[in-house]
């Protein structure tokens, strides 16, 4: 059961926001009050939740990171995470398949946007790899991160590494992103889970990329990745072994090790998210995502980050509403384990 509240009832003294949030019995500062304040009014927080500042603690921090200079096509990433968060409005407290009220579970906040210099990359990389470090204050503690585009992961890794040491990665995307440079740069959107490889951020032989399609540039892209320690769910697999056995794969695959789920939202087929830098055809659905997403709950998801929101390709918030939604599930595996 849940009652309402407002902002200001035990929360930290100076606070000036007066938003009637839900409160768990347990004292867990959840969402705005829907029946109090309609979801389109107030400050658009991750899911109307609460800022980091308004509450003494917290379990699970949302983030944006909004910055897209690592970009090699269509750019406007940086704008993500205002648009998911807008998007993020309808999420309701419950969590029906999985049987879980995430936010009067764990104390879920919005921690704002992580800036990063947008001129500069390798200065970006240090911002990022220090703000998501600086959310990290104690092991327990999860991110979730709202892109950006995928240069994002690698800071966000190293962070992650900083904590927990090497994790398996499962890697949701349409393209491997372990290309080594674009035009001399070897910091991109396209190159993060190869300089993970190379940083030993993750754990040998336990990395899975799902959702993988589209032309390459050579069949050695495809070599060079499995030398790096990763294996590739093809999407076309998803027709031959169906999303169970795509679970199968990607379970098998981590094993009992903590992980790290970075989801680039082009993974989706571009019906479903047609709001990124660089779509491809024949892609997941959304339904087939989460599927597998769900089946992930009893495994030890230490961070994730959802990117390549590209709003202004978008159409009526399809591409928005994709990630809040996924954010969303992320979240809940986390409140979950
Ligand atoms: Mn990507």
């Amino acid at each position: 059961m849940q009652r309402r509240v407002h902002a200001d009832e035990g929360m930290r003294k100076g606070s000036d926001v007066h938003q009637p949030y839900v409160r768990s019995e347990t004292g867990i500062v959840g969402q705005v009050d829907a029946r109090a304040v309609p979801r389109y009014a107030g400050i658009g927080t991750f899911a109307r939740l609460p800022l980091r500042h308004e509450v003494d603690d917290y379990d699970i921090a949302v983030a944006g990171v909004p910055f897209d200079s690592g970009v090699t096509y269509r750019p406007g990433a940086r704008f993500g995470p205002s648009a998911i968060r807008q998007a993020s409005r309808l999420l309701k407290p419950y969590h029906p398949a999985l049987d879980v009220a995430p936010f009067a579970t764990k104390q879920v906040v919005d921690a704002g946007d992580i800036a990063a210099n947008p001129f500069d990359i390798d200065a970006a990389v240090d911002e990022i790899r220090a703000g998501v470090l600086g959310l990290l204050t104690r092991p327990e503690q999860r991110v979730v991160l709202l892109g950006g585009d995928h240069t994002i992961a690698l800071p966000a890794l190293q962070a992650i590494n900083a904590v927990h040491g090497p994790v398996a990665l499962v890697h949701f995307d349409a393209h491997l992103d372990t290309w080594d440079t674009y035009f001399g740069a070897p910091c991109t959107h396209g190159t993060p889970f190869r300089r993970a490889s190379e940083q030993n951020l993750l754990v040998k032989d336990r990395s899975a990329h799902v959702g993988i399609r589209g032309s390459l540039y050579d069949r050695a892209d495809l070599l060079e990745d499995a030398e790096l320690g990763f294996t590739v769910v093809h999407c076309r697999d998803i027709d031959r072994i169906g999303v169970d056995g795509v679970i199968e794969r990607v379970l098998e695959r981590v094993g009992d090790h903590p992980v790290y789920v970075s989801i680039d939202i082009d993974v989706l087929d571009p019906a479903f998210a047609p709001g990124t830098g660089t779509p491809e055809i024949g892609g997941m659905t959304s339904r087939e995502l989460v599927a597998v997403l769900r089946a992930m709950r009893e495994l030890t998801i230490v961070g994730a980050d959802v990117v390549e929101v590209a709003p202004a390709y978008d159409q009526a918030e399809v591409t928005a509403v994709a990630g809040a939604n996924i954010a969303y599930e992320l979240i809940t595996l986390m409140a979950d384990s």
